[in-house]
């Protein structure tokens, strides 16, 4: 099944480069932007630089396009100044340059830390409220609005996946509930885009690990499916941090060491 023409945004960095060549083969074209630079376009491709908040650039971006995925935006916790013209002002733009050029769905990355707040011993689902952790989290929040909100007023369909830990192997203890591996973020993103319907959903975007924090079953209609699992890192990981603190706030809340960040002033 061809992905078509799609536009993937944030493609300078870690998961746009390993997502790159793994969509490429599976589009008709692959339009690929960022405001940093990015290796030049091979067959089947287009790069085009651009500032999210650049509101021309980006309608330039998305004309012609059948699908995005949106990696594009500040990816941690950051003084809430440096997170607005990416992740709001940004977002918005992506989302009305989708509306005018008639696209009619994105896979949005939003974050585990718009639910950092809800403690390591719950296991939530995409349902329940909101509680971001910071102004990062707060934006992804936002993102997920603005997508609903797109979706009842103009049809346009988004997956919200709430990245979890999307790095080539679990990094410490925590990342062995909210690891996503590279395989499986490639069968989340395709998933939701192949999906004959997505309307708006939210899924965690996580591999099948042995501690779950996070229950998916309310977006099992992505049909995605998880093949990996963080268990064989546990006895290492373990090893490294043999000792938790039950109380420091960066155990005891799924957001991690986010919960740490700030106050900025
Ligand atoms: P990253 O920080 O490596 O990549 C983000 C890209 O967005 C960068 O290349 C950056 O240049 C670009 N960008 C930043 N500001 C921009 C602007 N104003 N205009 C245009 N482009 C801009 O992050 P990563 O890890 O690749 O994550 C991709 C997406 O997935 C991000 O939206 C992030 O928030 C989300 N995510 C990632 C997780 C992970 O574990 N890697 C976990 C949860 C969410
Ligand atoms: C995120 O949202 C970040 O983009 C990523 O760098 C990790 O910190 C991840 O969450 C995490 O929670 O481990």
């Amino acid at each position: 099944l061809s992905l078509g023409r799609l536009l993937l945004t944030g493609a300078a960095g870690g998961l746009g480069k390993v997502l790159r060549p793994r969509l490429r083969a599976r589009t008709t074209l692959l339009r690929l932007s960022d405001v940093a630079a990015m290796d030049p376009a091979g067959p089947g491709e287009e790069v085009q630089q651009a500032a999210l908040e650049d509101r021309a650039a980006v309608h330039r971006l998305l004309e012609g396009m059948d699908a995005v995925v949106h990696l594009g935006g500040i990816s941690t916790e950051q003084p809430f100044d440096a997170i607005v013209p990416a992740n709001i002002v940004g977002t918005y733009n992506l989302y009305e340059a989708a509306r005018k050029h008639g696209v009619r769905r994105v896979v949005f990355a939003s974050s585990n830390h718009v639910t950092g707040y809800y403690r390591q011993d719950e296991v939530i689902s995409p349902d329940m409220p909101m509680r971001p952790d910071g102004y990062y989290g707060i934006s992804k929040a936002f993102g997920e609005s603005l997508s609903r909100f797109y979706y009842d007023r103009y049809g346009i369909e988004t997956v919200c996946v709430r990245i979890g830990s999307s790095f080539p192997e679990p990094r410490d203890r925590r990342m062995l509930a909210t690891w996503l591996s590279y395989d499986d973020l490639e069968r989340v993103v395709v998933a939701s885009l192949t999906t004959p319907k997505a309307g708006h959903s939210v899924i965690y975007g996580v591999s099948d690990n042995t501690p779950g924090w996070w229950d998916n079953t309310s977006a099992r209609h992505i049909g995605y499916r998880p093949q990996d699992s963080s268990e064989p890192f546990r006895a290492s990981r373990e090893a490294a941090q043999p000792q938790v603190d039950p109380e420091d706030p960066a155990v005891m809340y799924q957001a991690g060491g986010f919960v740490r960040m700030g106050p900025f002033e």
